[in-house]
């Protein structure tokens, strides 16, 4: 059967999965993508913007696909909507959709989406049951974790043996953009996390799973080299980037693999670390295995809402000592503090100015809060009278597009200035950080948003004057320079960009 992926503007690991367990069974697979230039986590102008859901679904359709597989995450699970809906004007092709989005409110994505189809939680053998039942002329309605018109199953056991699942099929995004591989080659090496911050994904993800099996699982670390070793010979990879949740949690695992992977990729590499799965050894083997960036969730510096509203382990004082720690190591190292947070006032956020200022790191970064469908920071912001019931049902329903980056659920004018503060701080001294935040320096400051130039101007800074080579997380300057040119060029002499 011809299993037809729509995705837009970044690789999806979950897709490369899903195509590469379809052909193992006998399906074709194919991507079609919307590369959203300007409508998007990155450049957010709609004025600018000339996609046209309409134009992508007639592609769709001309493809001649039996299934169309959409992986949704919640500020782009409208536009799945429009182009699902122009796709059952063309054709009645049957359309699923799964991913993070409709796993946390599934009932409620089969309801608005028009999709024939939804599946709740991992995907691999699901999509190739659906895929087989459809070819057969079956009825899907006994598949684990799938929901449809008139059946709502619930999710199978967690896939225990990731080892056992085919490599990604890294070529249905490389198509598209070689430069996905030749720039940073995306990888996970395990799937779940330890924790469950309230804000996070994996307080949604836990809820769904519960009873079915070991949540937090690793690859070993043979399979993963071997899976480097691949993207090495077959992409020429220049850097990797883990996009594991916790990367540095199991410390066994930790030592056997960067052994391995120092002796056979040697590679450049980026991942997401928590200030209290660092310390000293963690650091040193990384920046032994040539670990170059590394990214620090640590989000406030409030007790009380650290361990209370966001349920996250105790680690402010971790974090002070994790950021000694990677000083003088040449990883760049990314911090990342939410504004916006229940219970946080101005007062607070003053706290964590001074917090980046006292404890310098590479890039001390400023995300707002936005409330994503299914996770249990909702119920506490309900509770706290902060969202009422309606505004609640708005975010699950997820019609509007409000990533992080752009401001989430929490931007405002004042939040938006001490933002700037910190990044200011990023390319001042300690001393004349404080004293700039003594005076209240940031009520002089544009609300506008100037972390893209902060970050570039980091970046240059201490990649020319420091030597911290390679300071990127999973895209580097010139990796958005070029999907840029290379989507805008085939727009111009094709019409549509992917
Ligand atoms: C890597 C990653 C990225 C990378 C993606 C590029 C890459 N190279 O892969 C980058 C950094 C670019 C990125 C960007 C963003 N990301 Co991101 N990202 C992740 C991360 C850490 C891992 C995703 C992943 O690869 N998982 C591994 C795969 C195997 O799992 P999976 O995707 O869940 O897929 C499985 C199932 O969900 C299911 N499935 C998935 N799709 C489909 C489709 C069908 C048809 C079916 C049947 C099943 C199915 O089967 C798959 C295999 O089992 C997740 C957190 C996480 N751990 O999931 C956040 C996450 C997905 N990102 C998130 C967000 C918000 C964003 C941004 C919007 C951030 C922003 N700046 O505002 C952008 C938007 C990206 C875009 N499309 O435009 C949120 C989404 C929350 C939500 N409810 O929408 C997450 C959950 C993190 C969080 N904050 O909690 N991201
Ligand atoms: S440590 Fe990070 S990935 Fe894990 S639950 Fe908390 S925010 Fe999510």
């Amino acid at each position: 059967m011809r299993v037809l992926f729509i995705h837009s503007s970044t690789e999806s690991l979950g897709l490369e999965y899903l195509s590469s367990s379809l052909k193992k069974r006998g399906h074709t697979t194919a991507l079609l993508f919307e590369p959203f230039l300007f409508r998007s986590f990155r450049l957010d102008s709609r004025a600018l913007d000339s996609s046209s859901a309409s134009k992508l679904a007639a592609e769709a359709v001309a493809w001649k696909p039996d299934l169309v597989g959409f992986s949704v995450e919640s500020d782009y699970f409208g536009w799945a909507c429009e182009v699902t809906k122009e796709i059952k004007k063309l054709k009645a092709v049957p359309v699923v959709f799964g991913g993070i989005h409709p796993s946390s409110v599934p009932g409620l994505t089969l309801e608005l989406s028009g999709a024939d189809y939804v599946c709740a939680g991992e995907g691999e053998a699901a999509i190739c049951e659906l895929a087989d039942c459809l070819d057969a002329g079956t009825a899907p309605d006994g598949i684990a974790n799938l929901l449809g018109k008139g059946f709502n199953n619930p999710p199978r056991n967690l896939e225990e043996n990731l080892d056992g699942l085919p490599f990604p099929d890294k070529n249905l995004f490389y198509e598209k953009f070689p430069r996905f591989a030749s720039g940073s080659y995306s990888i996970i090496t395990g799937r779940g996390c330890p924790n469950a911050c309230s804000y996070c994904h994996n307080s949604a993800m836990r809820g769904l799973y519960q009873g079915k099996g070991r949540y937090l699982r690793r690859r070993s670390p043979e399979n993963v080299i071997n899976e480097l070793l691949d993207a090495k010979a077959l992409y020429g990879s220049r850097r990797i980037s883990f996009v594991d949740d916790l990367f540095t949690e199991n410390l066994p695992w930790l030592r056997a693999f960067l052994k391995e992977y120092k002796a056979k990729i040697n590679l450049p590499f980026y991942c997401d670390v928590h200030p209290s799965f660092i310390d000293a050894e963690r650091v040193s083997l990384l920046a032994e295995a040539g670990c170059s960036v590394v990214n620090m969730g640590i989000q406030t510096v409030d007790p009380a809402i650290n361990s209370g509203k966001l349920n996250r382990r105790p680690c402010i004082e971790d974090a002070a000592r994790a950021i000694k720690l990677f000083r003088g190591t040449g990883v760049f190292l990314f911090t990342n503090f939410m504004f916006g947070l229940p219970g946080q006032t101005t007062e607070e956020l003053e706290k964590i100015a001074a917090f980046c200022a006292e404890n310098k790191a590479d890039f001390h970064d400023v995300n707002w809060l936005r409330y994503y469908p299914g996770t249990k920071i909702m119920e506490t912001a309900k509770a706290d009278g902060i969202l009422s019931a309606g505004e609640a049902v708005e975010i699950n329903r997820a019609e509007k597009f409000l990533p992080y980056a752009h401001g989430g659920h929490s931007y405002s004018p004042e939040r938006a200035r001490l933002r700037n503060l910190v990044f200011l701080f990023n390319l001042l001294p300690g001393k004349a950080a404080g004293k700039l935040l003594s005076w209240k320096f940031y009520r002089f400051l544009p609300a506008l948003d100037l972390r893209g130039p902060a970050v570039a101007a980091c970046l240059l800074v201490k990649k020319y004057l420091l030597g911290k080579k390679n300071p990127y997380p999973n895209f580097s300057i010139s990796d958005i320079a070029a999907y840029y040119f290379h989507f805008t060029f085939k727009a111009l002499f094709s019409g549509r960009g992917g």
